[in-house]
């Protein structure tokens, strides 16, 4: 069996989706998702300059070696761009492996440990009100965790996740400009409001909910363990990216101060840069993506990794992934021993479902992975011929004084 040839498609509604589809001899093809959020054409053009010049009339069931080859033939490996390239040639071999075998990747993978995977929403809100009845839509949506993410009284602008006064809660998804937005942050406003909005949430929803936030990479290391040892009479779920992730040095403060559940790895790419805090048990949830993360090949190992020190996954899942990574991840999920939460925000826009059409799907706080052959989900290609790429940043973000600060 021979690959004959890959495309690459940059587009999709309100996205900048990069699809691969690789061609095989037989008929049967396969497709994998790199897309790096606000960076898109890189992996792209990665992808076509780079990549599958060599992929063509390789044998795709050999989906290690290939992975070897990418890998180890870079001699600047790692990083995100290369990372999400290899990762959506894996994702696309693996779809091709499943159709060969007639069986869902979950089964090549191990076969199912549950039947749904427990997922959470993004509740948001300008201020609590409008937090509670964001956070209220969704638990009659039939969510039992929601991350939860508030404006501050007095911060100069909404800050990360945080929906504007005058926009939908309900279904707010971070926009990004044409050329970065400025965003300032405050600090100490932030830590002397937030342990009062998680007290009133307890108050409000119970103690049942599992409740999630996103610190989103912002606080100094001493300034997170103080904040994670507050908080943590209100059971939170995890706290997310409390420091910046370069020093995982840092989260040695962290542990040593609460019990606090935290959970890093949305900006990493492979198991190197992952080890020192899984190996030193600094974290609780993994949240590295099977696009950045080097494919279903790349991850798995991380989740085994994972799983010897007690770390339960809880992949990144933000809106920038298409419904081909989500679906890798869905195989991950269902299979993952070690597995604990999926971040899940709903892209079943009719559109979307029109460019990539599936029976993977979400129910009562659940998402249920499809048991077609394959990642269970393909790819329309007449209706990306109606998209474009559209460039996109995300915010900078600087201080009251104007020192820039972490995104
Ligand atoms: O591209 C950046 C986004 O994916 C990130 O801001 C989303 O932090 C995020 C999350 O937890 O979903
Ligand atoms: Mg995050």
């Amino acid at each position: 069996m021979k690959i004959t040839d890959a495309k690459v498609f940059v587009g999709g509604p309100g996205k900048n989706y990069v699809t691969l589809k690789i061609y095989t001899d037989q008929g049967i093809y396969g497709l994998g998702d790199a897309t790096l959020n606000n960076r898109e054409t890189l992996p792209a053009k990665y992808l076509e300059d780079y990549l599958i010049p060599c992929l063509i009339g390789m044998d795709p069931r050999r989906s290690e070696d290939i992975w070897q080859y990418f890998y180890r033939s870079t001699y600047f490996r790692r990083g995100p761009i290369t990372m999400s390239a290899i990762g959506a040639i894996d994702m696309a071999l693996w779809d091709i492996k499943g159709k060969i075998a007639g069986l869902p990747v979950y089964d090549l993978l191990g076969g199912k440990s549950r039947d749904g995977a427990l997922v959470y929403a993004h509740a948001t809100g300008s201020d609590l009100d409008q937090l509670i009845d964001s956070m209220s839509y969704y638990r009659e949506q039939g969510y039992t965790a929601i991350r939860v993410q508030c404006g501050i009284p007095g911060m100069p602008t909404p800050g990360y996740g945080i929906a504007g006064k005058d926009e939908d809660a309900r279904h707010y998804i971070t926009k990004y400009g044409a050329l970065p937005d400025l965003e300032i942050w405050d600090t100490g406003k932030y830590l002397r409001y937030m342990p009062k909005v998680f007290e009133r949430l307890r108050a409000e929803f119970g103690d049942e909910l599992k409740i999630l936030h996103d610190v989103h990479h912002r606080l100094l290391p001493r300034e997170a363990a103080a904040f994670a040892k507050e908080v943590e009479p209100f059971d939170l779920y995890w706290l997310e990216d409390p420091t910046p992730a370069d020093d995982q040095t840092s989260l040695r403060l962290i542990r040593q101060h609460s019990t606090v559940p935290i959970a890093i790895g949305e900006v990493f790419n492979s198991l190197w840069d992952c080890r020192q805090m899984i190996e030193e048990e600094l974290i609780d949830f993994i949240r590295i993506a099977a696009t950045y993360g080097g494919g279903i090949t790349h991850v798995r190992r991380i989740v085994d990794l994972a799983a010897i020190h007690h770390v339960r996954t809880g992949f990144h899942g933000a809106p920038s992934h298409s419904p081909i990574s989500m679906a890798a991840q869905a195989h991950l999920n269902a299979w993952a021993p070690n597995f604990g939460i999926q971040e899940y925000l709903v892209l079943g826009t009719e559109a979307c479902d029109a460019l990539f059409p599936s029976d993977h799907h979400y129910a009562e706080g659940e998402f249920h992975v499809s048991d077609a052959p394959g990642l269970g989900v393909d790819f329309d290609e007449k209706e990306a011929a109606k998209y474009a790429y559209s460039r996109g940043y995300h915010p900078v973000v600087r201080l009251t004084d104007g020192t820039m600060w972490n995104y």
